[in-house]
């Protein structure tokens, strides 16, 4: 007999979408098998085949849980347990999740749906989780010790209520919360509109990711989790770059991405090529009068970010958080400035006594991408990812938006590397080169330089006497 999770995952390997299908009327009796999902790959949308239609999202190396329908009530069910995501290509980490993954799968409801949600603890400790952002009775939001008790390791809760405002909201634990989400234990939550909304405009693509953090010493499996603001991991649905999927989308779609930060600092997400209107935070659809263009919105600690756009430009444009740090994968970052400073024959003489050392970034950061230097096993590349035309040298937060004329209406498949019209990428120039003109004053301060050498002072220096010691 073939169990759920092996039809999810012949589904999955199909590339066809995959919805909760019927259940018998004893099966209704029972809780609702967990649907598990171990694939870091990003999953067709998951389009709805009960309750009312909407138009699905699609999550960024993650995946949307299914349901079931029971007596006109949508019921999911969540597994918190350990799990071991891949991060990137050849690193892997041990962390906590929902269902096979961190994060956990999205869950899309609609406006109005009444939801019960069965909450199964695997971990070695007690969770609970906190519906973010969501309106609900008191005793449902989440708070251990505050407004539930903990769900204790082996036990199964059951939260039920109406997704009564639409909207995009989070999930995360609120027991030992430092700690659960330091290892990852978070999802996304999407209510679709019931009905056309006067501020919910309809789109072709509509992605979500979650923006999160880790601290994983190179070469170990499992995060730190007393780390407070030092993280060394910054990913995009636990997943790193070049781990991270491309948003590949058709020439001139309308596109929105919703973006969650349930890291502890904020992000600046940057988008190339395109000017985005911010539609809505996790208190909704934003006002219009509220709108204005952007290139970069910053989404700071647990907010979430809904931004819209007009895919009209043709190519491959970096998106990415605009901290420079933040699109670095883990790396020792005690490591002094030593741009312009020449090393000639220095690395030797300390080769003689430390047969290792290696003088790193005398002409800045880039040569670390083509030293291809020995990294202990499951260790994230510092800064990688090759594009058509060399090292990208980006790690962490960073991702490319693909825009193209052919890409198929619900296609989400990667397109491979822009094909440049000719005479449109920038070149080597090979021209005669003029000296560069400068200014006679040099610097431009506006203390002007003295041009005459002004007369030495004479300073007198009297040294102490012997006799002057204890003065
Ligand atoms: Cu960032």
């Amino acid at each position: 007999m073939t169990s759920r999770r092996d039809f999810f995952r012949l589904a999955s390997i199909a590339g066809g979408a995959v919805a909760a299908s019927a259940v018998s009327r004893v099966a209704l009796a029972a809780l609702p098998e967990p649907v598990i999902q171990t694939s870091p790959d990003t999953m067709p949308p998951l389009v709805p085949n009960t309750g009312r239609s909407y138009n699905p999202v699609v999550t960024l190396n993650g995946w949307t849980l299914p349901w079931r329908m029971n007596n006109g009530v949508k019921e999911f069910h969540l597994v918190a347990e350990p799990v071991v995501r891949e991060m990137a290509p050849g690193f892997k980490a041990h962390l906590w999740g929902y269902n096979g993954q961190s994060p956990g799968p999205t869950i899309e409801v609609v406006e109005g749906d009444r939801v019960r949600i069965f909450v199964t603890n695997k971990l070695p400790e007690h969770t609970s989780i906190h519906w973010h952002g969501q309106r609900l009775p008191n005793g449902m939001d989440g708070v251990a010790g505050l407004n539930q008790p903990a769900i204790q390791p082996g036990k199964t809760f059951v939260y039920e209520f109406v997704a009564r405002r639409p909207g995009t909201f989070m999930y995360h634990p609120h027991a030992d919360e430092m700690t659960q989400m330091a290892m990852g234990m978070m999802g996304f939550w999407i209510t679709h509109p019931k009905a056309k909304h006067p501020l919910i405009d309809e789109v072709n693509r509509d992605f979500c990711f979650l923006l999160n953090a880790y601290d994983i010493d190179p070469g170990s499996y499992t995060p730190k989790i007393m780390t407070m603001l030092d993280f060394n991991l910054w990913s995009w649905n636990s997943r790193i770059f070049p781990g991270i999927d491309s948003l590949n989308v058709r020439l001139n779609d309308k596109v929105r991405i919703r973006i969650g930060n349930l890291t502890m600092t904020n992000h600046p997400i940057h988008l190339h090529g395109h000017e985005f209107l911010v539609t809505g935070t996790d208190g909704g659809p934003t006002p219009k009068s509220t709108r204005w263009y952007e290139v970069t919105t910053d989404v700071a600690v647990g907010q979430m970010r809904q931004i819209e756009f007009l895919a009209d430009e043709e190519g491959d444009w970096a998106f990415h958080c605009h901290k420079s740090h933040h699109t670095m994968n883990a790396m020792g970052h005690n490591v002094p400035t030593l741009i312009g400073v020449d090393h000639r024959g220095i690395a030797k003489k300390i080769n003689s006594l430390i047969p290792d050392y290696m003088v790193m970034g005398e002409r800045g950061m880039a040569d670390m991408t083509e030293m291809e230097m020995p990294i202990p096993d499951n260790t994230a590349p510092m800064m990688t990812g090759e594009g058509p035309f060399g090292s990208v040298e980006m790690g962490g937060m960073f991702s490319v938006l693909k825009v193209r004329r052919d890409q198929k209406p619900g296609d989400y498949s990667n397109p491979g590397w822009f094909k440049h019209p000719e005479g449109t990428v920038a070149h080597e120039y090979t021209g005669p080169l003029a000296e560069p003109a400068r200014f006679k004053s040099e610097g431009g301060q506006s203390m002007p330089r003295i041009q005459k050498p002004p007369t030495p002072t004479e300073v007198k220096v009297r040294k102490p006497s012997s006799g002057h010691e204890n003065h």
